[in-house]
């Protein structure tokens, strides 16, 4: 299937990412490129983006807007420090970006990735424990199945064993709450399901055990992405607040995936009308075009760095990344919010979340799958393993998929699907039917 160009490509030194290096690489796949709802494989075939690029590209691909304003700030300024300098961009892009955050929440602090939102969010809420003179506020708590990059922070808070196992004993100090996911009472929940509010009562457990005075900030995903798409049981976000709130406790929204319209609301604080602390961004800041990252913080956080004990030449946080506020990646960022403005795309995933919805459990009954769940314009469909071979049912239809000509997203033994917020029902029904008809031939 692949083209001669590919074959002629030497594919060894790239160490890819997650992914079986061996199996790809003697059969790879390729893509060449991109434009709106469909990418070019190496062979000429048009392959429909049933997953926005790795959940990224939420305007759909190669928008003319964001290839522009990108061109014209290489050239114009291809990069300037913003260590004790600056340049108008990140002013502009965070002024802009703030607006359209829960309230209260009005500084952005810019990073590269998700990860190093991560890590930024974590340290801030160590550093604003600290400045206000409560320093054994150390404790950081995630969630089994949690997924927050890839650094030492988010692999320790995070919850997914194969991310963690082979890197030694990670950051001290950190504990987990119980993960959500629950076939016996929740599968084929349409939206969140109702059963499991409970379950954020573990944070009182954690209380009681380490005491509040050791606890820094619990971090969860609102919606967790890579585990297999695992939602909040109604209630159980606030609760989490509610917790966090009476013990001082900042809670962080890991947003890199929920964030920018994927849920049909701009962000999963306004989807689930829940105020975080902190929340965590990355992915559709940029519809991907560029790498970037931002993470966003209460009034009151920022505050305190500014004001505390110091005079004015010291510096509030010893933190940042050469590239934090890249000039091209702002001019990226401002373009891509420009369309999500004038597009109104922070919503449209709304309007479309009931007829993805029923597409999507439109697959139950066929053979082998277990689950399927869905928010906004994300769903996963959760198929039994093969026995002894986790994943490799899923990879089957994934494979299949591919040369049916559309991307899903196989993790584990759930296929994720996440479309540019772009797409149209034709695009939705052509999604599920070729999933339907690869669920088929490989059972
Ligand atoms: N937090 C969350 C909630 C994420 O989903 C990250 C942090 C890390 O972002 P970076 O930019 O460092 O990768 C993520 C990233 C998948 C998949 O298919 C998910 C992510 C990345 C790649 C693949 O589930 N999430
Ligand atoms: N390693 C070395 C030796 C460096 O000098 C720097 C930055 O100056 C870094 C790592 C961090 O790089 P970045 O700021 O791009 O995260």
């Amino acid at each position: 299937m692949t083209a001669p160009a590919v074959q002629n490509a030497d594919l060894d030194a790239f160490w890819m990412p997650f992914t079986a290096n061996r199996q790809f690489k003697a059969s790879p796949r390729l893509l060449v490129s991109a434009k709106d709802m469909h990418f070019t494989a190496a062979d000429g075939r048009r392959i429909l983006d049933g997953t926005a690029g790795l959940w990224c590209v939420n305007l759909g691909h190669s928008r003319e807007r964001i290839n522009e304003a990108v061109a014209q700030q290489v050239r114009k300024l291809d990069f300037a420090p913003t260590f004790q300098m600056g340049h108008p961009l990140p002013f502009e892009l965070a002024s802009r970006l703030v607006r359209h955050m829960p309230r209260d929440i009005d500084h952005a602090f810019f990073t590269n990735s998700g990860s190093e939102s991560v890590d930024t969010a974590l340290k801030i809420a160590l550093a604003y424990h600290r400045a206000r003179g409560e320093g054994s506020r150390t404790r950081l708590i995630g969630r089994e199945k949690g997924y927050h990059g890839v650094g030492f922070g988010g692999i320790s808070v995070g919850g997914i064993s194969n991310n963690r196992k082979s890197f030694g004993p990670l950051l001290p100090g950190v504990d987990h709450l119980p993960h959500t996911f629950d076939l016996e009472h929740n599968a084929f929940s349409r939206g969140v399901p109702k059963w499991g509010a409970h379950l954020a009562d573990a944070l009182e457990r954690l209380v009681a055990l380490h005491d509040a005075s050791t606890i820094a900030a619990v971090i969860v995903e609102p919606v967790q992405g890579s585990a297999g798409v695992i939602l909040p049981p109604q209630g159980y976000l606030q609760r989490l607040r509610d917790i966090c709130s009476r013990y001082g406790i900042l809670l962080i929204f890991d947003e890199v995936i929920t964030g920018f319209g994927r849920l049909g609301a701009p962000f999963g604080a306004h989807y689930f009308g829940v105020q975080p602390d902190i929340i965590t961004t990355a992915k559709g800041i940029t519809n991907g075009v560029i790498p970037m990252g931002a993470v966003f913080v209460r009034r009151g956080i920022y505050e305190t760095f500014m004001h505390p004990s110091g005079p004015e030449h010291l510096i509030e946080l010893f933190h940042g990344y050469t590239y934090s506020g890249h000039p091209v990646a702002c001019a990226a960022a401002l373009a891509a919010l420009t369309i999500y403005e004038e597009e109104a795309l922070f919503t449209r995933g709304a309007e479309l979340a009931q007829y993805w919805e029923g597409g999507a459990h439109a697959l139950r009954g066929l053979p082998n799958v277990i689950d399927i769940r869905n928010i906004g314009l994300v769903a996963a469909v959760e198929l039994a393993p093969l026995p002894d071979k986790p994943g490799v049912r899923t990879y089957n239809v994934f494979t299949r998929c591919f040369e049916k000509g559309v991307l899903v997203r196989q993790t584990g033994d759930v296929i994720a699907l996440s479309p540019p917020l772009i797409v149209e029902k034709p695009h939705i029904d052509q999604i599920f039917e070729t999933l339907a008809e690869a669920i088929r031939e490989v059972a």
